[in-house]
């Protein structure tokens, strides 16, 4: 990466990374290729940008189409993130156990027409998930993958007890993958540019009903792939265990700012992804602080109080204080 990028620049990538709207990556994305250096060594990423850009455009006109067919769930709490799987193998009974949200629960199919978002409290950290409807061989909403490439991560659900296994897991990949939203373990390092792959954990529902034999078909089938998580929402067990997968798996740290010379406001912690530094915290504090900004004090592991650089990263659960 050339050397002489710009703070507005870097700036503006930096929101680029926390946005979490359609309308706030695109902004970003403008303002970066408004910010970065015209010259032959950042051709490349100039052609990037704008091929990144056509993309976000072209999907924020298809998810707000005038003719009502697309559906949307707007973006709160710290991230995305959308259950999807085959029909009945338990997505609404994770959102009722992990949310306050009361979706609709039956033992027949196609109980789910609509997204239905709740917020599931990590800690002190909300993050949203969203209930959709299945993806079958005979069934896909038109809808859905649009909302699913918009999401941040994906936890496929899968029911260890379904007579289809593993057919009706590979139909909700391949799916999905055909509609440029592959469900990935890990992001591959060259992704096609249409797609949008979405960081993915295997939930393995029903674990109180589900025989030994059925799950470790599924061990070997995808352990490699996905992180695999059992859980029951009938005995509870394993969701403490999911919910922390979850919020390791979207890379994110959690920091408390500090006006100088007064208490941390612990109430709600600024998200930030790892690697964002003091500086990046400073720009989605207030824009005015981060031009501003002399330096910061940060308390955490070792540090009780010492000053740091603005390029320090920040670590989950700093508390930083920014001095202007
Ligand atoms: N025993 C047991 N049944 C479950 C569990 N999770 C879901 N179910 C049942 O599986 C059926 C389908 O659940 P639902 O959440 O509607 O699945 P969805 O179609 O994927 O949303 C319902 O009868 C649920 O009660 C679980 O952890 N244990
Ligand atoms: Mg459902």
């Amino acid at each position: 990466m050339p050397a002489n990028l710009t703070p507005q620049y870097r700036a503006a990538e930096a929101r680029f990374k926390s946005a979490h709207t359609f309308e706030e990556r695109r902004t970003a994305l403008e303002e970066m290729l408004a910010t970065i250096p015209k010259h032959k060594g950042t051709e490349k990423m100039q052609a990037d940008l704008k091929r990144r850009l056509a993309r976000l455009r072209h999907e924020e006109e298809s998810r707000t189409s005038r003719h009502g067919h697309t559906i949307k769930v707007d973006p709160e709490g710290a991230a995305q993130i959308v259950l999807v799987g085959p029909p009945n193998c338990g997505k609404s009974s994770l959102l009722a156990v992990l949310t306050h949200a009361e979706p609709a629960i039956a033992e027949y199919p196609f109980t789910t027409t609509r997204p239905q978002p709740g917020m599931m409290m990590f800690e002190d950290v909300q993050i949203q998930l969203v209930d959709l409807p299945p993806v079958a061989a005979q069934h896909l909403d038109p809808w859905l993958p649009g909302l699913v490439r918009g999401a941040d991560a994906a936890l496929l659900v899968v029911d260890p007890t379904s007579s289809e296994l593993p057919e009706d897991v590979e139909v909700v990949r391949e799916r999905l993958a055909a509609a440029h939203a592959p469900l990935v373990g890990e992001i591959p390092g060259n992704v096609d540019p249409r797609d949008n792959p979405l960081p993915t954990l295997m939930v393995i529902t029903k674990a109180d009903r589900a025989r030994d034999e059925d799950v470790k078909v599924l061990e070997e089938l995808y352990g490699s792939q996905y992180v695999l998580l059992r859980v029951s929402v009938a005995t509870h067990a394993g969701l403490e265990a999911l919910k922390v997968a979850v919020w390791r798996r979207l890379q994110l740290v959690r920091v408390y700012s500090k006006p100088p010379g007064k208490p941390v406001d612990r109430s709600a912690p600024f998200v930030l992804p790892v690697g964002h530094t003091v500086a990046d915290l400073a720009e989605r504090v207030h824009r005015e602080i981060a031009e501003k900004m002399h330096f910061a004090r940060v308390w955490g592991g070792k540090l009780e109080g010492q000053r740091v650089a603005r390029d320090f990263e920040l670590r989950d659960r700093d508390v930083v204080e920014l001095h202007v």
